[in-house]
């Protein structure tokens, strides 16, 4: 098939499975073309059936804002017509369901028809998507893709919850390259971090305040006194500054380290013990699922769709979102015995292999199919 994803070309979790979904249709022989504005960041090397094509917007005067929609549906007309695509997916609803509602209607208007697949992704439904400024938007939309998939089935309760929503939206996880994410050896990096045999706690995230960080400093300050232990933080974003802030205020600068954006986070995550990930919405929860693919069990709030991936008292421990005593203890009795922190290691990598890419895939495959057989003129 040939496939046009667009999606945002950013670290966050929805530009991450847009890309590594293309990448692994690719792999299966099919042709994937990228439509957005930067390349997107998980594409790094060449790949002979992948292609983007970069939308590139123009200034002028009039404009306070750029009007990316309009170029993106241009693009998209271009592209569609011009690379003879089979099918647009576009992930992440804002704006890109809309966008691609407005190119298949101006393709209509010529004679040719490409069906539109939208994955929705958490936040363009929980939190930009309900907001009054986009909502009409988002609601017509998916009701005008030709299939709708969320990445959990809390996500689709949560769409059918905010929106009038009549269209089927099928639930496909997200998914996990385990070539990439397993436990590999670095022990010049836990040295270096922890020098005296310390448990590493870990959070990855976009610092933003739906993530709940500043609940990670004050689990770990929490298991810091009962248990010898060192914190990373990786990612960034706006609330960076108010978390340095804060590990200062709590003199805990010593024991955590920011490290920033990391591309190859499963070295990182290769040498931590336990992945924390407190958020106050979470529709899936992508970070936890690389960790538990490299062997960490994960402390995490019940919300969204993390009871899903993240098994209480399996694979980890869920808690209400906010209740960070419960999280630090959960996280005490988890790192305080080698061999129930051994069990809890086993139980995550099990759980993770459900969400293999290959059996993820396939169930893309099948759907854009059925999607194209019914295709509607
Ligand atoms: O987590 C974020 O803020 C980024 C966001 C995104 O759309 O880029 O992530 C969402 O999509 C990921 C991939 O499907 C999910 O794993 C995340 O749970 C989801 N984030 C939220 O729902 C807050």
């Amino acid at each position: 098939m040939k496939i046009g994803i667009v999606c945002y070309p950013t670290y966050g979790g929805s530009g991450v499975v847009a890309t590594e979904l293309g990448l692994g249709l690719a792999k299966k022989g099919h042709e994937v073309h990228f439509i957005t504005y930067k390349r997107p960041a998980r594409l790094t090397t060449f790949h002979s059936n992948v292609f983007y094509h970069e939308v590139s917007t123009e200034d002028y005067p009039l404009f306070e804002y750029t009007p990316y929609d309009t170029a993106l549906a241009s693009k998209l007309v271009d592209v569609v017509k011009f690379e003879n695509l089979d099918l647009l997916h576009v992930h992440y609803a804002i704006p890109h369901a809309a966008v691609a509602y407005m190119a298949k209607k101006i393709l209509l208007s010529e004679g040719r028809y490409v069906p539109v697949i939208t994955t929705l992704h958490g936040t363009d439904i929980t939190l930009v998507g309900s907001n009054n400024a986009f909502a009409p938007v988002v609601a017509f939309s998916i009701n005008k893709s030709d299939g709708v998939t969320a990445v959990s089935e809390s996500l689709k309760q949560q769409t059918y919850d905010y929106f009038d929503i009549h269209n089927d939206i099928r639930v496909i996880h997200n998914f996990i390259d385990f070539e990439r994410f397993r436990k590999v050896n670095k022990d010049h990096f836990k040295k270096a971090i922890a020098p005296n045999g310390e448990r590493i706690l870990v959070h990855v995230s976009n610092f933003r305040k739906v993530k709940r960080v500043e609940d990670v400093i004050h689990i770990f300050q929490k298991v810091y006194q009962r248990i010898p232990s060192k914190l990373m933080l990786i990612g960034d974003g706006p609330e960076r500054h108010n978390l340095e802030e804060l590990c200062r205020k709590l003199g805990l600068c010593h024991e955590t380290r920011f490290l920033g954006k990391q591309d190859a986070v499963e070295e990182l995550l290769a040498v931590s013990d336990l992945f924390i990930m407190p958020s106050q919405a979470e529709s899936f929860g992508l970070a936890a699922l690389e960790a538990m693919a490299c062997e960490v069990p994960v402390i995490s709030s019940n919300a969204g769709g993390l009871p899903e991936v993240n098994i209480h008292g399996k694979t980890g421990y869920l808690s209400d979102v906010g209740d960070v005593e419960d999280m630090a203890r959960n996280a005490i009795h988890i790192l305080e015995n080698d061999n129930v922190l051994r069990e809890f290691r086993t139980n995550a990598l099990e759980q993770a292999r459900r969400f293999d890419i290959d059996n993820i895939l396939p169930q893309y495959e099948a759907y854009y199919e059925e999607v194209v057989k019914m295709a509607v003129y």
